[in-house]
């Protein structure tokens, strides 16, 4: 049968996860897969998890169309806000079909350069701030990267200032999408009975949600609001408007508020996150920064980015890929089988989840040399076809996988050289150490710069 430890009556494995949390989740079941070798089963809430991350498993999965994406529990919870949305719709779900084919063109690479001058301003924003408060200012870097990530998309994608950098707190979307996120995973794995007791949590839960959802009928009737001919040509707009070429649908005015909560959470935790630990590496690996800041040079000189630069700032886009091999800022994902079958000759049934835990399989020894080295090399023009399928999966898998990858990647991209162009940076704590903050994405926990502006005068 399954490795794994033997599951309690009721209880399952929850005090195994309990006593083993004191770290994060991905540490965890790292620590369970080095111990059971590869595979093993937990069984939370009544329920049966089996965990699967080396490269041999992982392979074995997504080279079987056999199995696809599944909304685990803790995704099941979030459907509670971001219901029938891309990232939590089921996938024999007929509205995903349809929104995945009206979406997808607003991700194409045409599509990205319309984004580019939105993604230019929040960050000039965003730096000319840092420039006014000058070298002795203390920056805390997860924090302004949401700010920078949340307007982006909304401004990108939906014609909305959040001016997040004109506030003093975070929008209060943000807050509320926070704990809401919290507290999806934690009801995954209450104990059944227990949830109707915790009136208080309950009703924070229903304010969040009610929150998020005010905050997306507001976006769409500042739209609707709008003459048609005035309004820009975005997502949105596309949201609103298109007809699904294969069956005449629409997305409805529910789809559509569940789209929005979906972009606005998918598009800015996983990419803030990215730049968070991509600032941090950089710091740790001075000869790397060097590297970066060499090739942000020689591309930009002192110019104001354009669009065209994108394509020659290849650097940064393997310190990019690095730091999402070693930081996976979305965790995980589940896929499941369409029938009974076997993974690594142990039996799955049908519908039964398998996680893979990305931090696990990016470390994977059977392919990385010196799997814990940060190494944007690896991802060199030259080299990076010897990597094998499956082995690095930061953006999932199959046709469930990340439609915002080429929106993530662009704005990360632009934002790190905006950054290496403008300002000396270096760490506020001088010992600081890296400490993982997780929600459904992970965050580096406390990292704080201080930035000097290169050039005066700006
Ligand atoms: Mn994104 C799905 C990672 C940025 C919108 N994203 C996924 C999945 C991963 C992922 C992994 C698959 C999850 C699963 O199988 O359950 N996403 C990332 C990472 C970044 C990211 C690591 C940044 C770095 N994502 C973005 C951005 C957007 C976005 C930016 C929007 C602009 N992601 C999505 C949507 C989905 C998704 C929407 C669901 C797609 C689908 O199932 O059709």
């Amino acid at each position: 049968s399954m490795p794994g430890p033997a599951p309690l009556p009721l209880l399952g494995n929850l005090t195994d996860v309990l006593t083993a949390s004191a770290g994060t989740s991905v540490d965890f079941a790292d620590a369970y897969h080095r111990a059971y070798g590869g595979i093993f089963a937990l069984t939370l809430a009544g329920r049966r998890t089996v965990f699967a991350s080396s490269h041999a498993l992982v392979s074995e999965m997504c080279a079987d169309p056999l199995w696809t994406k599944s909304v685990h529990p803790a995704l099941e919870e979030v459907r509670a806000f971001a219901g029938d949305g891309l990232f939590t719709a089921y996938g024999d779900e007929p509205s995903w079909a349809v929104a995945h084919r009206l979406l997808m063109p607003a991700f194409g690479a045409v599509a990205m350069k319309d984004y580019f001058p939105g993604m230019l301003d929040i960050a000039d924003q965003m730096f000319t701030r840092w420039e006014r408060f000058g070298a002795g200012s203390r920056i805390d870097v997860p924090d302004d990267m949401t700010r920078l990530t949340l307007d982006t998309i909304a401004l990108c994608a939906f014609g909305v200032r959040l001016n997040s950098f004109y506030t003093g707190g975070l929008h209060p979307f943000v807050d509320a999408m926070v704990r809401s996120l919290a507290e999806a995973g934690a009801r995954s794995e209450r104990l059944p009975g227990l949830q109707p007791l915790l009136v208080r949590t309950n009703r924070r839960y229903r304010e969040d949600i009610a929150t998020m959802r005010r905050v997306t009928e507001e976006i769409v009737a500042a739209r609707t609001a709008q003459p048609p001919g005035t309004r820009p040509d975005d997502l949105l707009e596309r949201m609103l408007t298109a007809v699904d070429p294969v069956t005449g649908a629409r997305l409805s005015e529910e789809n559509v508020r569940h789209q929005l909560a979906t972009f606005l959470i998918a598009g800015h935790e996983t990419t803030s996150g990215l730049l968070s630990f991509a600032t941090h590496e950089l710091l740790a690996h001075p000869e790397v920064l060097r590297e970066a800041r060499r090739n942000v040079d020689e591309v930009l000189g002192d110019r104001t980015p354009a669009f065209e630069d994108l394509a020659h700032l290849g650097f940064l886009g393997q310190v990019l890929r690095e730091t999402l091999r070693l930081h996976p800022t979305a965790p995980a994902f589940a896929l499941s089988p369409a029938r009974d079958t076997t993974l690594g000759g142990h039996a799955v049934r049908k519908g039964e989840d398998v996680l893979v835990m990305l931090s696990t399989l990016h470390r994977d020894p059977a392919v990385w040399d010196r799997p814990e080295a940060f190494d944007p090399d690896r991802f060199a023009p030259g080299r990076m076809d010897a990597i094998p399928e499956y082995a690095w999966m930061p953006f999932g898998h199959g046709a469930r996988a990340c439609i915002g990858r080429p929106f993530a990647l662009q704005e990360a991209t632009l934002v790190l050289a905006m950054m290496l162009q403008r300002f000396d940076i270096e760490r506020a704590d001088p010992d600081y150490e890296l400490t993982i903050q997780e929600s459904l994405t992970i965050k580096p926990k406390g990292l704080a710069i201080r930035a000097a502006a290169r050039r005066s005068g700006r």
